[in-house]
């Protein structure tokens, strides 16, 4: 396979509602899409940087220009390109993992598309669908939480995650198990504590949480580990795992009993099925994250996540969660569990009126002749 053409393409898709975590209040999402056209298929794939370096380091606009200006480039020529040497070909550019990701994603998509195999298939998926949770939003007061959590609940969604931070943490948690009982809970801080907040963590443990998400630094291997010693509820790490490695480390290290996967934030889907080989190897349970992607970082996230060491609920919610209006066919959940596309590729493409809606900007990348 060789790459003909390449554009990238920037959408502004207004979410449903203010998501609010400890990283600040987010009201839109700034879509980066890479569409390649080889001779065989064309191949679709989102980037998951948010607008603003507030999660990671990587943002929409650096993410944009590396793609077309250093990633790109070096796969341009290659005359035999598959996803697999994609990650060589661009392993002297350093960092960058979500623009690497979503590049590996596009040539990966187009080769599956060629082949007439779906991602799932490819990837070894064994589930045919997945359990999808929620990520529910700091919220002003207790009341607003709660009525929040009772409609996704109403919806269908088969666990709960409250976002956390110093000052809305136990309260929140309390209320929402005071009013909705047993139900599959966990919390996600987006590394809002430090090491001294830890005796305030363990005041969670009464609440049977399914997880603590990143409550520290993603640099700060040594305070998870130091809390997951002194906390019943289990760890689990998302910014901290950056590669199979990183997540190999941590699991040694004590720091974690659980891992969020996220093809971006390890750099690509074939690193993530890296990531839950090594977690299963360690008796370390994953689930699938989620960056607020449209129906195309969804169709390939529902893909990883039916692998089978996918033991804990997913991040992976319906369409209607973020946004009025998907660009592609939305994803709805069906008792608690959304399907896993089957067709081809990631098994979705952009419809084109929903597409023309929301895209501010295009850019093309010269190929060389
Ligand atoms: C997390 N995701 O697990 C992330 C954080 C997150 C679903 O909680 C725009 C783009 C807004 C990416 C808000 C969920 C975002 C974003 C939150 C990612 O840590
Ligand atoms: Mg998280």
């Amino acid at each position: 396979m060789k790459i003909e053409s390449a554009e990238l393409l920037r959408l502004e898709v207004p979410l449903v509602a203010p998501f609010r975590t400890s990283f600040g209040t987010q009201t839109r999402r700034d879509v980066l899409l890479l569409h390649l056209v080889t001779a065989e298929a064309e191949g679709w794939a989102e980037c998951v940087a948010m607008e603003d370096p507030l999660y990671s380091s990587e943002y929409t606009e650096a993410a944009h220009r590396v793609i077309a200006d250093h990633l790109l480039p070096r796969l341009f020529g290659i005359p035999d390109l598959t996803a697999a040497g994609v990650a060589p070909a661009l392993a002297g550019v350093r960092g960058h993992r979500m623009a690497k990701a979503a590049v590996e994603a596009a040539v990966l998509d187009a080769q599956l598309r060629a082949a007439g195999l779906s991602l799932g298939e490819y990837l070894g998926a064994t589930q045919p669908q997945v359990v999808s949770g929620v990520s529910v939003g700091i919220h002003d007061s207790l009341e607003s939480l709660l009525g929040t959590v009772a409609g996704y609940l109403a919806d269908g969604y088969a666990r709960i995650k409250l976002k956390i931070e110093p000052g809305w943490d136990l309260e929140p948690v309390a209320a929402t198990r005071r009013e909705f009982g047993d139900i599959p809970l966990q919390v996600d801080a987006n590394a809002a504590y430090t090491r001294s907040h830890a005796r305030h963590l363990a005041r969670l443990d009464e609440f049977g949480l399914l997880l603590i998400e990143q409550p520290f630094d993603e640099e700060d291997i040594a305070a998870h580990a130091e809390l997951s010693r002194i906390v019943t509820t289990p760890v689990c790490l998302d910014e901290s795992i950056v590669s199979a490695r990183a997540a190999f480390d941590a699991i040694r290290a004590g720091a974690c009993s659980v891992v969020n996967i996220k093809p971006g934030r390890v750099g690509g889907y074939l690193e993530a099925r890296r990531v839950h080989d090594v977690c299963a190897a360690a008796g370390v349970g994953v689930w699938a994250g989620g960056m607020l992607e449209t129906g195309i970082g969804r169709a390939a996230n529902l893909a990883l996540a039916a692998l089978p060491g996918f033991t804990l609920p997913s991040d992976i919610s319906g369409s209607a969660r973020y946004f009025a209006q998907d660009i592609t066919e939305p994803f709805e959940p069906v008792d608690g569990r959304i399907a896993v596309p089957a067709g081809p590729g990631i098994g979705v493409s952009p419809l084109p009126e929903a597409l023309a809606t929301c895209t501010v900007r295009r850019e093309s990348v010269p190929v060389p002749s």
